[in-house]
């Protein structure tokens, strides 16, 4: 079987050709039969489509290849589940990944088209809110450039996260149809279907003295998978990316078709089918929805059900998946496979509960990614049990012998008992799905060195103190080629001349770079690459807001998901404190500069749509005052999403991370603006910390209170309004904001921001107000010095190496997936 197969595609010599003129021969061909459109007439769409069918069907052959060196390799697998994966746009990704740019973008030339315009049509694929989905895509990337066995599964939303646009300086969301147009990269499975289980009941029954469990009645969904390719760099390794569309259960249908209801059919295939329709656009708070649990199942179910159909197919027993199996579980989002796997192996597979339980925990491992209590997933019993009954007595039977090993352990201490519990017995009964996460998982990781130490002192404490072994930090990373191949062709191209090319798989090769930092005329072309990236923004800023800016100013950018503890609102008390210098003519020392925001708010977060306003509304009187713009500027850039990042960083001369300490876990934006050349401004908190190390303290701009600082004014009781009286520049500033000097025809809009503000400030903005301030004019005095400011932002390029997400990736291949390294690479 397998010799037939191996004689249908091509040796790996000749695979299809990727020369000049093979390629034009076969865009023309696919557009004309694949697309179906006559060159004469075919838009830029049919143009890209036709450009990605090529690109697609060379991707497919070299994911076979891989395949097959993995089987004869009998290899472990490592699994990534995520509910989440902001990949962005595709093409140029393959080209550059699999080399074939160049030739690519000849032939379209010859075919009288331009690669770029190409490239720009397509949509994002936006299946993720913000780190945790972007995380995800970073990981695939690395996972296939080393060539770890191994790939990904998630959801493939019809609508992914919405449009955002700015109307009279409010959020609006738009829905994100991405799959309108078709989606010319994924490739249909109709035979990789599985069943999903909901609601029903559940029988017991003795069979020659053992009891069984049957969960019956309910209702069923079909999970289709859909693949996506994920080329590694460089090497012919090609990975997948499975991703679950849910269609209506044939045999379900029939019943009403059957009896007639023709309709009632019908209506029943859309209610499954919303299961995939939609991502959650929150990304911080917990949301208690039925539909978000069911799509929590699905996902896992099809997923554990493909990965165990898997092993089987490559000839194992069901006993060896602990040695032949890693699952990653991308948060707590994907945590119900701790049970469905305990389901499977018990209920389909006739396993005994103490062999299942040894898999689940041989197989699972937990990342945790935030530390936001209120992010933190809870299911209500009463509806976990209604819609997974079967799974709801697993979770009981997990905790039932966990609790024994924790009375053993704690003999006689019931508070740690209770505190430990998956179940949280407090009100309304509800299962704890991080603790159900640790529980069943052999290792847990936090995503930065602060972030882990947090984890083990606060949010997972009595787990520490129970297993501290189990718990390691893995900080995160970005993937250099998207974050600087793709994003920043000229910084590479300078890279490449001094460094060779080795750096795009090998990140730590920038600290070539190193010595050159003091070579003026290394530096002068240095300055002028992040110029030409400048004006590159500058051009899109106009495009999008018809506002003219300098690209000699400060590009000061901070651009991420809206959130109070990100504080946005400090960068805007600064902007207005800068504005108020300026006018009482106080401006002497500052640099030109343009504030630079980009960010959504979950659409039901009215706070931080509140401060996406009041930024526009800063911005609208800032840019108008004749005066004042000729020093500042501010801009809120519509809808960030991957694409308007890539064009972003490169351009940014300041990075803005300026959360509270101890809220943010780690931050991977934080790395992209450094990696490309940006100086940070940053506070004690999440991968900022490590950040600072590598790239050396002189090299980076911190302030503000670190985590302990702020537990201690917290423990002895924060009064902001102190800080308020105490600063005239901040009380100015929020005298302005809660007066309504940036909405006249509204002045009421913000009085509740900053009276909540006044009195509560939860994250402490007004405390750290005074510090930031300072470190600003620090800024504005490196900036005014550009040989300094250059040779600065060279080194945070150079330092940058250890946060490539392959670091990352080898560091969960060796301390959680125990993948031989003879399996890899
Ligand atoms: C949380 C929730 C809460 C339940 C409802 C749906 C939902 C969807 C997404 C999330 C994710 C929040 C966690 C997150 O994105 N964390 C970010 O992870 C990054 C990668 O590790 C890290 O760099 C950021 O600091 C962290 O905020």
């Amino acid at each position: 079987m397998l010799e037939t197969v191996d004689t249908a595609i091509a040796s790996e010599e000749d695979m299809l050709s990727c020369d000049r003129e093979t390629l034009r021969a076969a865009i023309e061909d696919a557009l004309i039969h694949t697309i179906g459109k006559d060159p004469q007439i075919a838009t830029r769409r049919d143009w890209m489509h036709a450009v990605a069918h090529v690109v697609r069907a060379r991707m497919v052959e070299r994911r076979m290849y891989t395949r097959r060196a993995f089987m004869k390799k009998q290899a472990k697998r490592v699994y990534y589940l995520s509910m989440e994966y902001l990949i962005g746009r595709m093409l140029l990704n393959s080209l550059l990944n699999l080399e074939f740019y160049e030739n690519c973008r000849d032939a379209l030339a010859d075919l009288g088209q331009d690669l770029h315009e190409l490239i720009d049509v397509e949509m994002d694929a936006a299946l993720g809110n913000g780190g945790l989905g972007r995380l995800a895509a970073c990981i695939l990337d690395a996972m296939a450039t080393l060539a770890l066995p191994g790939g990904g599964y998630g959801i493939r939303y019809e609508f992914g996260m919405f449009n955002q646009q700015i109307e009279h300086g409010e959020q609006v969301e738009h829905p994100d149809n991405w799959l309108r147009y078709g989606n010319p990269w994924e490739l249909p499975r109709p035979e990789k279907v599985y069943m999903v289980h909901f609601y029903g009941h559940v029988v017991e029954h003795q069979e020659r003295g053992q009891t069984h469990y049957h969960w019956e009645d309910g209702e069923e969904v079909v999970a289709m998978a859909y693949d996506l390719l994920t080329p590694g760099f460089g090497k012919k390794n090609v990975n997948s990316l499975r991703l679950w569309a849910a269609k209506a259960s044939r045999d379900f249908n029939l019943k009403y078709f059957n009896e007639g209801d023709y309709i009632g059919a019908v209506q029943d295939k859309i209610g499954s089918e919303t299961i995939s329709m939609v991502l959650y656009p929150n990304d911080a708070t917990a949301i208690g929805r039925e539909l978000r649990l069911k799509q929590e199942y699905f996902f896992v179910s099809a997923s554990v059900q493909d990965i165990i159909a898997r092993h089987l197919d490559l000839g194992y027993a069901v006993d060896q998946l602990g040695d032949k199996v890693a699952i990653q579980l991308n948060d707590t989002h994907p945590a119900l496979t701790v049970a469905e796997l305990m389901r499977l192996l018990m209920d389909e597979h006739h396993m005994d509960w103490h062999k299942a339980w040894t898999i689940t925990q041989a197989v699972c491992a937990y990342t945790n990614h935030t530390l936001m209590p209120e992010a933190l997933e809870t299911w209500p019993i009463a509806l976990m049990d209604r819609v997974l009954p079967r799974h709801m007595q697993i979770i009981f039977d997990i905790n039932f012998h966990f609790l024994n090993e924790v009375r053993r352990h704690f003999p006689g201490d019931n508070a740690i008992a209770r505190r430990l519990s998956i179940i949280d017995e407090e009100g309304e009964r509800r299962v704890r799905m991080a603790h159900l996460a640790v529980v069943g998982s052999h290792r847990v990781n936090g995503v930065a060195a602060l972030h882990t130490e947090l984890l083990k002192r606060y949010l997972f404490h009595d787990f520490h103190r129970l297993w501290p072994e189990r718990f390691v930090n893995i900080t995160n990373g970005i993937t250099p080629r998207l974050w600087l191949h793709q994003a920043n062709p000229g910084l590479c191209q300078l890279i490449s001349e001094h460094c060779g090319r080795d750096w795009i798989a090998d990140l730590g090769q920038l600290k070539q770079l190193e010595p050159l930092a003091e070579d003026p005329a290394f530096r002068a072309r240095f300055r002028e690459i992040k110029n030409a990236n400048k004006q590159r923004l500058a051009k899109l800023i106009h495009q999008q807001l018809g506002l003219t800016v300098n690209p000699e100013a400060l590009f000061d950018v901070q651009i991420k998901r809206i959130h109070e503890y990100k504080r946005q609102m400090l960068n805007i008390l600064h902007i207005v404190a800068y504005y108020n210098r300026i006018r009482d003519g106080r401006s002497d020392e500052q640099a030109q500069r343009v504030s630079i925001f980009a960010g959504k708010a979950a659409p039901s977060y009215m706070r931080a749509k509140q401060i996406i306003r009041l930024i526009n509304d800063v911005a609208e009187v800032v840019n108008h005052d004749p005066v004042v713009r000729k020093k500042q500027q501010v801009a809120f850039l519509p809808n960030y999403e991957v694409s308007s990042a890539s064009v972003i960083i490169p351009a940014a001369d300041l990075s803005e991370q300026i959360s509270t300490a101890g809220t943010e876990a780690s931050g991977t934006g934080n790395m992209k603006l450094a990696l490309n050349g940006a100086m940070t401004l940053g506070t004690l908190d999440g991968a900022n910390i490590e950040i600072r190390e590598a790239v050396g303290e002189d090299n980076f701009f911190i302030f503000g209170m670190n985590t302990q600082e702020v537990e201690d004014l917290r423990a002895k009781g924060y009064r902001p309004r102190d800080f308020y009286e105490a600063n005239h520049e901040l009380r100015e500033a929020l005298d302005m904001i809660r007066d309504g000097f940036f909405c006249p025809a509204d002045p009421g809009r913000y009085r509740d921001l900053v009276e909540d503000l006044l009195e509560h400030d939860t994250f402490m903005v007004l405390a750290d107000f005074e510090s930031y301030l300072a470190v600003q004019q620090e800024v504005d005095a490196l900036y005014q010095q550009p040989e300094e400011w250059t040779r600065k932002t060279l080194l945070n390029t150079a330092r940058m190496g250890y946060f490539s997400i392959d670091r990352t990736v080898e560091e969960y291949a060796e301390k959680v997936w125990g993948i031989d390294p003879e399996d890899w690479g």
